[in-house]
């Protein structure tokens, strides 16, 4: 490929037009008709002109890890321009950045500081297997309508989710699209949002809600405004990317009852780093919560390898493709299904119970902002995804409803409403019963002998940990070894209360070279580790607390530490802030806004 480049680049002199063509040939991105998309990291004045798609080379020359790139950031109504290198982008400057940021952390439980000045468009890494890259598709394919459903969701992860719809979908394979508003409460939501529509967004229609209805009905509402062939859902904080569409439009053209989901690849919610999550398919354990399994071996054993679209028992539920008028004879969602949970797991029951399949193809990537909570609740209350759940255990689940009731013995006499029309449905798609769904879908389930159960909660079915169920990451490597020197005081960083103890807050003491309380390991994943597996961590939620090792989790956010060599900083990126310690004080080591004073100043001292 290198020589070939530079074959295209000298062609640029002479012959502008065909090096163009010709690259965008050779990259596969040509589609029939029109495959203009707005260039990205623009911003647009007034309407959104189209302009041609920008040769690869330029593209991949900004897709690189930390280079000082110029983001643009709205914050509130203006945009303000913020010129950091990727890492430190959460950079604490002023008391309105701390307040962005610990804002963005109790209402939408993610670094809002970073998102806003990321902005509405950024390069994000192409993280498909090599495979994908040169794949062709064929010239007419369905068009999609994009369905988003959002709940007081953040302006900039909100719009970014739609901008990069619109940057990164060929025109014609895109109809519309469809944004509901779930009854929000937050006021850039109302004018403002209308606005911004009205002005930079044509294909763009906003629906709203009367009252709140979770995501289950205002995704119907949606789908009823949609004139698409394809209902495409998406969260409300996802990135797509490249060539993210067309792989999945291609199955649904084949075979309609086909139902597709792009692999869901990993926005820190901390840092908001895009990286690739790995090959998983869905499954769900009889607490009925949603898991990441293991794709079985024999799965890739076709030319494509892992490549190849991947059967998978069930969907995480927020992205993916459906044959537009499939999904309303398939019986759309469970309407008596509330606010949040249950309904990925009762689409996908009856997708292969009712004769359609359930794939993931790995040549589509969205990222998706994977939070460590849910930052809303529902209006009353109520778990809905224990009655959501009840209500698809009843419906689809024949016997091994059971299952579900020995693990949850009180949910056998809570209410669930009227689920006769699904019952109706059932019987009117004639579908399999759930012992079929179990032997020839999902024979890798488990079944105990009833009452046999201890409940394994899942406290979070999202843990990023558990994306890679069965294919965990490794953990992070080991790269160097040494102290953290204080250098005003001349004093090294230790933990308080020894290696091994937990929550054990850090402070500064002489420094000895074999004392196991101040050797900390750095690895690669930017960990600052001591020998008992526990690391120097910030709690992301409220980063004025004092610094303490907790149990290494791998997944940067609070754990993550820069040494600026220059300036002798220790930078923590999802706090924004910087480690301190006041020799003339007798307090201890704690966060603060980043500064050139001496207190901030520390040395990373090899041993
Ligand atoms: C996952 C799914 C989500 C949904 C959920 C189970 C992914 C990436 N996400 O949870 O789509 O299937 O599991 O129900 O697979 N929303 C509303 N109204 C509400 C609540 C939420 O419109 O009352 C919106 C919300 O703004 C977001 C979407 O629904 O766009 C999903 O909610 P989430 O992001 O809180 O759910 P998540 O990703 O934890
Ligand atoms: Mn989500």
């Amino acid at each position: 490929r290198g020589p070939l480049r530079y074959f295209f680049c000298g062609c640029i002199a002479t012959s502008l037009t065909w090096a163009v063509i010709l690259m965008l040939y050779w990259n596969g991105d040509v589609q029939s008709g029109n495959t203009a998309v707005p260039q990205e990291g623009k911003s647009y004045g007034g309407r959104i002109r189209f302009q041609p798609r920008r040769p690869r080379v330029q593209v991949e020359e900004e897709e690189e890890g930390d280079r000082r790139l110029t983001f643009k950031s709205h914050q509130g109504a203006h945009t303000t321009k913020v010129d950091l290198p990727l890492s430190e982008l959460g950079l604490i400057k002023s008391p309105e950045d701390q307040e962005t940021r610990d804002m963005g952390y109790r209402r939408h439980a993610f670094n809002l500081l970073i998102s806003d000045r990321i902005g509405f468009h950024r390069n994000i890494p192409d993280t498909r297997n090599d495979k994908c890259r040169g794949k062709s598709y064929p010239s007419s394919l369905p068009k999609a309508s994009v369905v988003i459903c959002f709940f007081n969701e953040a302006w900039s992860t909100l719009l970014r989710t739609v901008h990069s719809v619109l940057d990164r979908t060929p025109r014609d394979l895109l109809q519309e699209i469809i944004l509901i508003d779930d009854f929000s409460d937050q006021s850039h939501l109302k004018e403002e949002l209308e606005e911004y529509i009205r002005d930079h967004l044509p294909m763009v229609q906003l629906y709203r809600t009367d009252k709140r209805e979770g995501l289950i009905r205002a995704r119907v509402k949606g789908a009823t405004h949609a004139s698409g062939d394809v209902l495409m859902f998406l969260d409300s904080h996802c990135e797509v990317s490249k060539q993210w569409l067309e792989p999945l439009l291609a199955r649904i053209a084949e075979d309609r009852t086909r139902v597709v989901c792009p692999i869901i690849d990993i926005i820190n919610s901390d840092t908001f780093e895009y990286t690739a999550s790995p090959l998983v398919r869905g499954g769900f354990n009889w607490g009925l919560h949603f898991k990441w399994d293991q794709v079985p071996q024999q799965l890739l054993q076709g030319p494509d390898g892992a490549a190849s679209p991947i059967n998978s028992p069930t969907m995480a539920g927020g992205l993916f493709a459906i044959d537009r008028e499939y999904f309303d004879e398939m019986g759309r969602y469970d309407e008596g299904m509330d606010i949040w949970g249950g309904e990925n797991l009762e689409i996908s029951f009856r997708i292969w119970m009712c004769g359609g399949t359930l794939e993931i193809i790995p040549c589509s990537r969205v990222g998706h902002v994977f939070r460590k909570r849910r930052p809303y609740g529902s209006p009353n209350g109520e778990d809905t995804m224990s009655k959501n759940s009840l209500r698809l255990a009843h419906v689809w689940m024949d016997e091994y409803k059971e299952q579900y009731f020995s693990l949850r013995p009180e949910m056998k006499s809570r209410p669930y409403g009227d689920i006769s029309d699904r019952l109706k449905l059932r019987e009117k798609l004639n579908c399999h019963s759930f012992k079929w769904y179990l032997d020839n879908i999902y024979p890798e389930l488990f079944v105990p002998a009833a009452g046999r159960q201890k409940e394994v909660r899942m406290a979070n079915p999202w843990g990023v940990k558990q994306v890679g169920v069965g294919q965990l990451p490794p953990r992070p490597k080991v790269i160097k070894k040494g102290h953290i020197k204080h250098m005003d005081s001349g004093l090294c960083l230790i933990s308080q209360n020894g290696p091994n103890e937990k929550g054990s807050l850090v402070v500064v003491s002489d420094c000895l070279s074999e004392d196991k309380n101040q050797v900390w390991y750095l690895t690669d994943q930017d960990e600052l580790q001591l020998t008992g597996l526990l690391c120097l961590d910030v709690n992301e939620n409220d980063p004025k607390s004092f610094p303490r090792i907790m149990k290494c989790h791998g997944t940067s956010g609070g754990q993550q530490w820069k040494f600026a060599e220059d300036s002798g900083r220790l930078y923590q990126p999802s706090a924004g802030m910087c480690l301190e310690f006041q020799s003339s004080g007798k307090g201890y080591v704690h966060m603060s806004i980043c500064d050139d004073s001496p207190a901030q100043q520390w040395r990373y001292i090899l041993l």
